[in-house]
């Protein structure tokens, strides 16, 4: 076990990463998942000493793979030690070396040695009229997939809001009835949504099924509760307002304030669910309302068609 952790701190030093740097992160990943602090040193054994790799089959349909790509840039861990050690990746169209028929066993093969074992990943929606005619991977139709793999699964998840609730696939007029996976065949699934979706909340509801042996605790809309339990507008600094002349923040300093609320823009923030003003995207640089954009209410189910045309105020 000793031997696994350093082995790995040397693997993150060659990469540029301290040891120091990474327990920051597993900081900010505890905190998150809405765990005390003395679970940091456990969540960084996961990374680093992990006692089992849950085979992953990962699932596109109709999207515009965002969401793999905000994981793949997500700045630990490192999409090939998430792959390589954290989890085995048994299929994934973005990332694997695989093509045309040999893909096709590949999946075909890991459902069969897995079932019942592996963990699915969902990104994108499914196409349900017309007998699923409007999306299709090697000559099946993403609803005949979706039957097919989602059922043998242990648990799935379905990662952004498209997979979660239908997302731009399902926006109006919607010709190929597309809709989010669990709905389109009948399961429950937890969903992340977001478009894009947070990568870290994805991480967090992994470590935690690999830290307490089960996914977290979910709203009745299946997010985690650790990452959709509150407003945007609830944990937002430019919540601020004027009292007897005085700038008043409940969030972070007046500077973190920067400017004034946008909800005059169109802000959604107030009716969307997620965790965007605490977590941020890039590295925790910024997010959108930080970066002057109202929230969209990206992460929302129905949306887009709810929550356009933007700009207007609700
Ligand atoms: Fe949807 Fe994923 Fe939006 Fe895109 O692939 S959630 S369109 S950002 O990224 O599914
Ligand atoms: Fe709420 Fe949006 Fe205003 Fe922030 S900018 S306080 S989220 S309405
Ligand atoms: Fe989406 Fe709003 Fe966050 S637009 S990324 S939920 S701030």
């Amino acid at each position: 076990m000793e031997k696994k952790k350093s082995a790995f701190y040397e693997r993150l030093e060659s990469k540029g990463v301290s040891r120091r740097d990474f327990m920051k992160y597993c900081t900010a990943l505890t905190a998150t998942m809405g765990l005390s602090s003395s679970f940091v040193p456990k969540v960084a054994d996961v990374f680093a000493a992990p006692a089992q790799r849950p085979p992953v089959v990962w699932l596109h349909f109709g999207e515009c793979t965002g969401c793999s790509e905000a994981l793949l840039r997500s700045q630990y861990p490192f999409i090939d030690e998430l792959v390589l050690e954290v989890l085995s990746i048994e299929y994934h169209e973005t990332i694997m070396a695989a093509a045309g028929y040999q893909a096709e066993e590949n999946l075909h093969n890991a459902v069969k040695k897995y079932a019942g074992k592996f963990i699915c990943v969902v990104e994108g929606s499914v196409a349900t009229k017309f007998n699923g005619g409007y999306g299709k991977v090697a000559g099946k139709s993403f609803l005949q997939i979706a039957k097919e793999v989602v059922p043998k699964a242990a648990a799935t998840i379905a990662i952004g809001t498209c997979a979660a609730f239908g997302g731009i696939p399902a926006a109006k007029p919607n010709p190929g009835g597309y809709m989010g996976v669990g709905e389109a065949i009948g399961v429950k699934t937890l969903n992340l949504p977001g478009c894009p979706p947070n990568p870290i909340n994805l991480v967090g509801t992994v470590v935690n099924y690999l830290l307490l042996g089960k996914l977290p605790a979910l709203d009745d809309k299946g997010r985690p509760l650790f990452a959709y339990g509150k407003t945007i507008h609830d944990q937002c600094p430019r919540r601020a307002h004027f009292e007897n002349d005085e700038f008043v923040t409940e969030f972070g300093s007046e500077e973190a304030a920067m400017g004034y609320c946008l909800y005059k823009m169109g802000c959604r923030g107030p009716e969307t669910y997620n965790n965007c003003p605490i977590a941020k995207f890039n590295e925790g640089t910024s997010w959108p309302v930080e970066a002057g954009h109202p929230c969209i209410g990206c992460s929302e189910p129905n949306f887009w068609d709810t929550m356009t045309p933007f700009y207007e105020e609700m």
